[in-house]
This record gives structure tokens, sequence and C-alpha cells, in this order.
């Protein structure tokens, strides 16, 4: 297998508004990135993906973009992000902008033009249908909630908004708007950013006409639609190619076989794909908000389904744990309690980096952040969760228990601010956070991480740093190991003779793990108890959450 450079780099995901405040209103901003590059640094990734930071009404935390080409003022000016720009690329790390082009604010001037009549030349911007008031064109639910159909007076029409009605869908039909997306893209990448991110990219593909779902919420006629490849190569071709531009595109819903035809290199689309069916192992019955335990039987199966299913056709993975969309997931697929939160942080870590794909980091997920406690429903921010907390009381749950449920699984476990030192609010800010800082601040924080040896951030600095030093990480076949051990994952990952093999505990017992493939170990790449481990041959004890990564060979 070629290498290509963008194959081996591993990314950090900053999340502006909560990364870090540099002038006190409570907000995150574009100073509080720069002070904090030398601490990029160290941890050795080779590029950031920061989530948007357009001009926007933060109803969506700026997914529902404003204005494509300018920054938010509450983040700085265009200025300083192009100094942000160059100080990053002094010290060789890469940015990679968020670009979200399924939707647009309603606060956008097209949208502001194009709901005035149905004769206005943005009109066509966007999807809309005829309706009777009160009663939506089709049956289509938001992700966010209620109807995905928002009526408009003046035009006696529907428009159609898959997230919240403020984030109206852009008609991708129209080829105005694609030539208006592409002065968009252009403008950045001549600016020197390095990379997109494409915000719910296999959306942007509406069927011409609008049925009712009688299967489901109207996602099986607009995800992965029949056009998206069309388009995605149209972009490749005018912009990601010609400015050499690195890009992830996030696939809601989506399927392996779609991911695959969207990142195998010779269809020019895009370099890789973000998909969640991992990070749902924990919904009952596939939905959001009713809890269950996560089945590892079930995680393991998906992990190990998509790196041979990508492999086989030369797809590539964005492999992730954690993002601002998602509850941390050491509170959620490892342990938080303090006994075991870091050994389980850092055998996620491990397995993940362990995988084949370019591995994305999220703020705070170095240092091991969990969940916060949350106290009343008033601590939340977030559309999703305020809505679903109204519609779980509205379908009959109690609000204890749509409490709970929302607690658990709001997007705000993400959004909370990063926690640099024990000081007032986490050193995130001077002013008052616009989002709660955890309450655990004071025992887990960066400067307390960077003060120690043997924390969660030397871990992932060791991981990056593997990436680098071990080829078979990058290209090595991916194997899972059959083992009858159920809390056990092991794999290898295999390129000629050589062999990097992965076994990790997912419990807090202890278990008995017993390998049938042999290999020559060599040498114990990284383990998160003490000790070298390279004497076990065959059979081993695992600690609770043990972890370790080997390098060996096959034994022939
Ligand atoms: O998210 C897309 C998406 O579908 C989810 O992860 C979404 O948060 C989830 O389905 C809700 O249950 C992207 C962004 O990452 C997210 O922050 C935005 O809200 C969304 O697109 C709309 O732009």
């Amino acid at each position: 297998m070629q290498i290509e450079e963008w194959q081996s780099y591993s990314v950090y995901q900053i999340y502006p508004k909560s990364f870090n405040d540099a002038n006190g209103d409570g907000f995150g901003d574009i100073e509080g990135i720069r002070e904090k590059i030398p601490y990029l640094k160290k941890l050795g990734i080779e590029m950031i993906w920061i989530t948007p930071m357009q001009p926007s009404p933060q109803k969506d935390n700026g997914y529902d973009i404003a204005d494509y080409c300018a920054i938010n003022p509450q983040y700085g000016t265009l200025l300083e992000f192009k100094q942000l720009l160059n100080e990053l690329h002094e010290v060789g790390i890469k940015l990679m902008m968020d670009v979200v082009l399924n939707h647009t604010s309603t606060e956008h001037q097209w949208f502001q033009a194009a709901k005035q009549s149905r004769s206005n030349p943005f009109h066509d911007f966007y999807i809309w249908q005829e309706g009777v008031p009160g009663q939506p064109p089709t049956n289509w639910e938001s992700k966010f909630g209620g109807s995905s159909w928002a009526y408009n007076e003046a035009t006696a029409e529907y428009y159609l908004h898959l997230f919240d009605k403020t984030q109206a869908d852009l008609n991708w039909r129209n080829p105005a708007v694609r030539s208006e997306i592409k002065k968009i893209l252009r403008f950045w990448a001549e600016l020197g950013v390095d990379g997109f991110r494409l915000d719910v990219i296999n959306l942007i593909s509406k069927p011409e006409v609008f049925l009712d779902d009688n299967q489901g919420d109207g996602r099986r006629f607009y995800t992965d639609g029949d056009q998206v490849e069309t388009y995605l190569k149209e972009l490749n071709e005018e912009i990601f190619r010609p400015y050499g531009i690195i890009t992830v595109g996030e696939m809601s819903s989506t399927s392996m076989a779609a991911c695959i035809e969207y990142t195998k290199p010779e269809n020019n689309e895009l370099n890789m794909t973000f998909n969640f069916h991992h990070l749902k192992v924990d919904y009952k019955n596939g939905d959001k908000w009713q809890l269950m335990p996560m089945d590892l039987s079930a995680l393991k199966q998906l992990l190990s389904d998509w790196q041979n299913g990508m492999q086989a056709k030369q797809g590539w993975n964005a492999l992730f744990w954690c993002n601002h969309d998602q509850p941390r997931i050491v509170s959620r697929y490892g342990n938080d309690t303090d006994e075991y939160r870091e050994t389980s942080a850092k055998m996620l870590a491990l397995v993940l980096h362990g995988l084949q794909g370019t591995p994305y980091l999220y703020q705070g997920e170095e240092i091991g952040m969990t969940n916060p406690d949350w106290r009343s429903i008033d601590e939340f921010e977030d559309v999703e969760s305020l809505n679903q907390f109204k519609l779980l009381q509205a379908q009959g749950r109690t609000s204890a228990d749509a409490f709970a449920a929302v607690s658990a699984r709001s997007r705000d476990n993400g959004r909370t601010p990063v926690q640099w030192n024990e000081s007032q609010q986490a050193g995130f800010t001077t002013g008052k956070p616009w989002l709660k800082v955890a309450s655990n601040y004071t025992k887990i924080n960066v400067a307390e991480c960077l003060s120690r040896a043997d924390s969660i951030f030397y871990f992932y600095q060791k991981l990056i740093a593997l990436r680098k030093s071990e080829p078979t990480l990058i290209t090595g076949g991916f194997v899972r190991h059959d083992q009858p051990e159920e809390n056990v994952f092991a794999y290898d990952r295999i390129a000629g003779a050589e062999v990097i093999r992965v076994v990790a505990n997912f419990t807090d017992q202890p278990v008995v793990f017993e390998w049938t493939n042999p290999i020559h170990l060599a040498e114990t790449l990284l383990t998160n108890y003490e000790g070298d481990a390279t004497n076990y041959q065959g059979k081993l004890t695992l600690r609770p959450y043990e972890t370790m990564m080997w390098k060996g060979t096959v034994v022939v």
C-alpha cells in the first residue's frame, strides 16, 4: 500500500466556544487558540479541525452559518484567523475548517431573500414544498425533534430543515447554489487552510419527489442520495485537488458501501469519512434517548467489520470516540470513577489508535474529561437537548426520566469548557462561561496532567508518536482475534512478517485471556499498567481495563 502523507496524521478537534477564552467574555476565541499552540505541538498532532467560526446566531453553536466568508466577532477577526493559520503553519500544524454546506442559518441573506416571494432569485436556493398550514408536506422528522418542515407565510409554502428550523436545507440541484458553494470553498482555500471537514455531507442530495416515510423518520429518502457522489466529484475536481485540500466527510446514518465509494482513491471524492455506528451500541432499540449499557460484542463487531470492509476496498476511516456531538467516552464506554478513569481512558485511546484510519482526538479527551454532573435542565444550552426534554415528556416519560436521558445523552456533555487548571472556571475564562464547567476540574485538568509522566496526556502523546515510528499502524491489515473472552477486544495489524498486537480488557474485573495465533513478541510498545509483558506467550490475566500494544513477528 502506498502511504499518502495525510494518512499518518493525527488530528485534534477544537470546539472554539469551549476551548480557551482569552478576553474574558465567557466564550472561547481565536486568541485563546493561539495561546495554546505550544500545547498542541507538545501533544504531537499534525492537524487541528476547528468547528465553525463564521457569523452565526448560534442556535446550533455555529452550525447555523449566516455569512460563510467571515469570522464571528465573538471569536475575533479574519486577520486574527490568518495570524492563527500562519502561526500554526510555522510550527508545522495544519488547519482543517469545518464547512456546513447542507444548510444555512435562516438569517443568511440568501434565505432572507428566498422567503420573500416565489419569484425571488434566491428562492430556488432552498427546498420548498406546498402544503396546507398545519399539515407539513411529509411526515419527515427533524434530527433535533419535531417536523422537518417549517411554514413560510409569505410564499405559502414549507421549507425543509433536517436540523433546527433555523437551519434551512440548501437546494444542491440548483447549479447557482453549487457555484456559490465553490466560491466559498475557494475563498478559504486561497487563504491557506489545509483541510475541510464537510458537515453532514451525505445529506445534500434530496429526492425530486417528497413522499411520506411509512417505515421511519424520512432519512432513507435523503441519506446517501443519488447525487452525493456527483457533487463531491465536482468539488474535488475544482477545489480539493487543485488546492491540495485534505477532506473528511461527516456521514450521518450512512452505510459502509457508501463510505467506500466516497473514499476510495480512484473515485476522487473525499479522503476519509466519519460514521457513527460504533457510537450507537448503547442506544436501546437504536433510540438515542433510551438508555442501556453498551453492548461490547456489537462494538467489537462493528469496529472489525468497518476495518475489514473499508480496507478490502481501499476506503479510509476517520477514527474517533469523542466529538462535540457525543458524551465523553470515558463516562460512556469506560469507567469515570476515581479508581478507573485514567486506566480506562488509556485503554480506549489505545484500542482506537491501533486501528487503521486517521485518529481524531477531541479537546479534553487527552486529559480524560468526563460528562459533567448535571443538576437541572436549565444548565443545558443545546437545542437538541432542550427540544428532546420537552418531546420525551410529551411522549409520556416522567420529567425525572427525561432528565436522566438528556443528562446521559446530551451533546452538551462534550461541550463543557476545557479544564486547563484548578483556578476558577478551570482557567477557561476569567468571566462567566457560556456553559458550565464540570465540577471535577480541580482534579481533572491539563496542568495536573502535564505535571505527571504517567498521565493520559502523555499516553496520547506516545500513541501519536507511534503512528510515525510504526508504519504497520498505517498500512497493516486488520485481523480480529477469535477469543472466547467476551470482555476482551484483541486484534492484530499485520504488514509482511511484522505484527502489532492490541489486547484490551473492557471491564473492571480481571479476565484470563488466551490467544491461539502465536507471534514472536519482540517489544511492548505501550501499556497502561507498569511493566513489560513480552514474556507472555499465549495466556495472561488482564487486570481491570488493562491494555497492551506489542510488536512482534509472525510465527512461521
Ligand atoms: O452533526 C450531524 C448529526 O447528524 C449528528 O451528530 C447530530 O448531532 C445528531 O444526529 C443529533 O442526534 C453535525 C454537527 O456535527 C452538529 O453539531 C450539527 O448540529 C449538525 O451537523 C447540523 O449542522
